[in-house]
């Protein structure tokens, strides 16, 4: 049986991570392009270089050409800036959108039928901002932030009861990062909600540790950031795609009036599968939660205004 190809652009650490994972767990052929000369051939190499050992089945093909990408099912977008010291939000937003427009028009062009996860940052924005520069159909497009949040929340809650991290479910919405809504009534412990295991303030410097999730691997790291866990929530929503399983999964999406809101992306649960986001699932918020979902969608708003892309854009 032939495997799926899955193009993924950026091969630095995300991209190259997510490369690796998915030729590791024989999910896909997979195409690595980055605008480096060399950088993503010889990444791919030393993967292909590695398959013997590890006995996967698939290729890694690296190229400078984004033409490399026709046929994709799905294409990973992780090319891009991180956020430096000193560099505004609004820096990043600007710098990353002349990066990601255009790898979106040429995905349109290139691989018209793929799916599109994207993982640059400011997340919400690029997502807006490739859903419009794509022309594609919103069910086509996701933001991967909150299968990471929520496996950030999970470790971190694992670690504080002494279970497996697999025991641990949660879900986390919102925008990436300060605005993100942890749903703690998702949050179950060996299936039992974990409001009976951890007090409320504990909980809530779990939740704050998850926010700054991100900036404390930054802090250790001091060059770079994280890659290994966001790599790995890339690939558990390329399983719900490729496989077909339709898991719900937080991840970010336009919405169109579901949750309240409308021309805005921001992190709900979706119902994934072989045509992207089949059904976005409405949970049942408390009025905090909902108010935090509200006030996160705002902000990714005023984002999206930055870039002048007009809700009527944005869906193409
Ligand atoms: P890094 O290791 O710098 O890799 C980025 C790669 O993109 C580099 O190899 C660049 O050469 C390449 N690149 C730049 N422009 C282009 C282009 N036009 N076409 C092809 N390749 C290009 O960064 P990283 O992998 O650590 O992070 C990549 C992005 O993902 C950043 O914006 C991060 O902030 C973001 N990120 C998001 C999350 C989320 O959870 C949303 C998590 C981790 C990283």
């Amino acid at each position: 049986m032939s495997l799926p190809l899955v193009t993924v652009v950026g091969a630095g650490q995300v991209g190259a991570t997510t490369a690796h994972l998915l030729a590791l767990k024989g999910l896909a052929d997979v195409v690595l392009i980055d605008i480096v000369e060399g950088l993503a051939e010889g990444k791919a190499l030393d993967m292909t270089q590695a398959a013997p050992i590890e006995g996967w089945r698939g290729s890694v093909r690296g190229s400078t050409d984004y033409g490399a990408m026709a046929g994709s099912r799905l294409v990973v977008i992780t090319a891009g800036l991180a956020r430096k010291p000193g560099m505004s939000r609004e820096e990043l937003l600007a710098a990353n959108a002349q990066i990601v427009g255009p790898i979106a028009e040429r995905i349109a062009a290139s691989a018209s039928e793929a799916l599109i996860i994207v993982v640059t940052n400011p997340l919400d924005v690029m997502v807006a901002l490739t859903l419009a520069r794509s022309g594609f159909d919103r069910r086509r497009v996701m933001g991967m932030a909150g299968v990471l949040d929520s496996a950030r929340l999970r470790a971190f809650i694992a670690e504080r009861l002494g279970v497996a991290p697999s025991e641990v479910e949660a879900m986390v919405l919102g925008s990436h990062g300060d605005l993100m809504v942890p749903v703690a009534r998702s949050i179950t412990v060996k299936g039992n909600p974990v409001t009976a295991q951890v007090s409320a303030s504990d909980l809530e410097q779990l939740f704050q540790r998850t926010r700054d999730g991100g900036a404390e691997v930054v802090k250790l790291l001091k060059q770079g950031s994280a890659f290994y866990a966001p790599a790995s929530g890339v690939v558990e929503m390329a399983v719900a795609l490729l496989k077909d399983t339709h898991a719900t999964l937080p991840v970010c999406a336009w919405l169109e009036g579901e949750y309240g809101l409308r021309d805005v992306c921001i992190g709900v649960p979706a119902q994934l599968g072989a045509k992207g986001i089949e059904r976005i699932v409405e949970l049942d918020l408390t009025p905090s939660e909902r108010q935090a979902l509200t006030a996160a969608a705002g902000q990714v708003r005023e984002g999206i205004k930055s870039l002048s892309l007009t809700p009527k854009a944005a869906m193409g």
